[in-house]
C-alpha cells in the first residue's frame, strides 16, 4: 500500500462575523474541488474555520456565545461538506467550536477533527493548550478570551490510523510547545494536522509583532524535525473584522523543510505528496528515540509545577 498522503493544506482568509457557516462551507467545498482535481488524499483547514475568530470579542450572553458553537457534526449546515467529500472521495480535517451537554453540565471546547474517504470522524481532538485570558482586558486592541469561552481539553494527544498512516493533531496555540510534538511523536503519530488563527498583533510584547510569521514557521519546522514527522499547518488569514491574521499556511516535512506554502492571505490550497516513509529518515537515527532518548533523567518534564512563571 502507499505510504504517500497527497495532502492539501486550505488555508481561509478572513470570515465576517456576519458571514453565514453556510457560505463558508461553499469557500470550504471550493477549495476541496481544487484538492480533489489536485489528486489530494486529505485536504486540512485552520482552527474554528467556520466562523470568524470570535474569542476576539467580550460577550458576557451565553446565547450570543453558544451561537458560535456546533451543538453536533455534522450538522445541517455543514453536511454539505461531508456529502461533497464523499462523492470526491477525499478525507478532510477542520476545527469548530464545540458545544456538548454531559449529565446535564454544558462543555465548550476549542475542537478539531479528521473525516476519512468515507465520511467517518475518525478523530476527534480538544485543545489542550488554551491562550488568552478569562476577563474583559479594555487596554487591547482586541481581547483573546479563548481562557473564557472555553475548556481546556482533558484527553491526552492521540493519534488515529487514517489515510494508511498515524494521523495526530494539534490547535494553533498547541504548535509552540514542544510537547506537543513530542507526545504525539510517542505515540507514533507520523503526520500531525494544525490549524491556526494568529493575529500580527501580540498585545503583551507588541516589540514582537515582526516576529509572529517566524515564530509560526519556527515552531512547525522545529516539531517537524525534531520528530521526524509531517506537519501541516494551516492558517485562517487576512484582516478579519479589523484584525490582522498571519498566512504562510505550510507543509512540513520530516526533515524540518517547508515544502509548500500558501503565498496570499485568502483563500488558497497548497498541496504536496507527503510520504509518510520518510519519518524514517529521522526517526531510525538522530532522533532515535530508542537508541538515544534519555527520559529516566528528565524528571522535571512532567513533575507538576511548584513555582510561579
Ligand atoms: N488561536 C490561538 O491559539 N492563537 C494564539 C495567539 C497568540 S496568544 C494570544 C497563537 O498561539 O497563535
Amino acid at each position: 500500500m502507499s505510504r504517500v498522503i497527497v495532502t492539501g493544506a486550505a488555508q481561509l482568509g478572513p470570515i465576517a462575523r456576519s458571514e453565514p457557516r453556510e457560505r463558508v462551507v461553499v469557500r470550504m467545498i471550493s477549495l476541496m474541488e481544487k484538492a480533489a482535481a489536485r489528486g489530494c488524499d486529505l485536504v486540512v483547514y485552520p482552527e474554528l474555520a467556520l466562523t470568524t475568530f470570535f474569542p476576539r470579542w467580550y460577550m458576557e450572553d451565553q446565547a450570543e456565545i453558544d451561537a458560535f458553537f456546533e451543538r453536533s457534526m455534522p450538522n445541517v449546515e455543514v453536511a454539505p461538506l461531508f456529502a461533497r467529500a464523499r462523492e470526491l472521495g477525499i478525507g478532510f480535517s477542520f476545527g469548530y467550536a464545540e458545544l456538548i451537554v454531559e449529565e446535564g453540565v454544558a462543555h465548550h471546547y476549542n475542537t478539531a477533527i479528521v473525516v476519512d474517504k468515507a465520511g467517518e470522524i475518525v478523530h476527534r481532538y480538544r485543545k489542550i493548550h488554551l491562550p488568552g485570558h478569562t476577563s474583559h482586558e479594555p487596554w487591547r486592541a482586541f481581547q483573546h478570551l479563548e481562557k473564557r469561552y472555553f475548556e481546556p481539553g482533558m484527553e491526552p494527544f492521540s493519534v488515529a490510523e487514517a489515510f494508511g498512516g498515524k494521523i495526530g493533531q494539534a490547535i494553533c496555540n498547541d504548535r509552540r510547545w514542544p510537547e506537543t510534538y513530542r507526545e504525539l511523536a510517542l505515540r507514533d503519530a507520523e503526520m500531525v494536522l494544525i490549524g491556526y488563527n494568529t493575529p500580527v498583533h501580540y498585545p503583551q510584547a507588541p516589540e514582537h509583532d515582526h516576529l509572529q510569521c517566524f515564530h509560526n514557521h519556527l515552531s512547525l519546522q522545529a516539531g517537524a524535525y525534531q520528530n521526524g514527522m509531517w506537519v501541516v499547518g494551516v492558517a485562517k488569514a487576512g484582516k478579519e473584522e479589523g484584525c490582522d491574521l498571519i498566512g504562510q499556511s505550510c507543509i512540513v516535512a520530516p526533515t524540518g523543510e517547508i515544502v509548500a506554502m500558501a503565498g496570499t492571505l485568502g483563500d488558497e490550497l497548497v498541496v504536496h505528496d507527503c510520504d509518510l516513509d520518510r519519518c524514517t529518515e529521522i526517526r531510525a537515527n538522530i532522533f532515535s528515540f530508542k537508541q538515544h532518548r534519555r527520559p529516566e533523567i528528565y524528571t522535571a518534564l512532567t513533575a507538576p509545577h511548584d513555582k510561579e512563571d
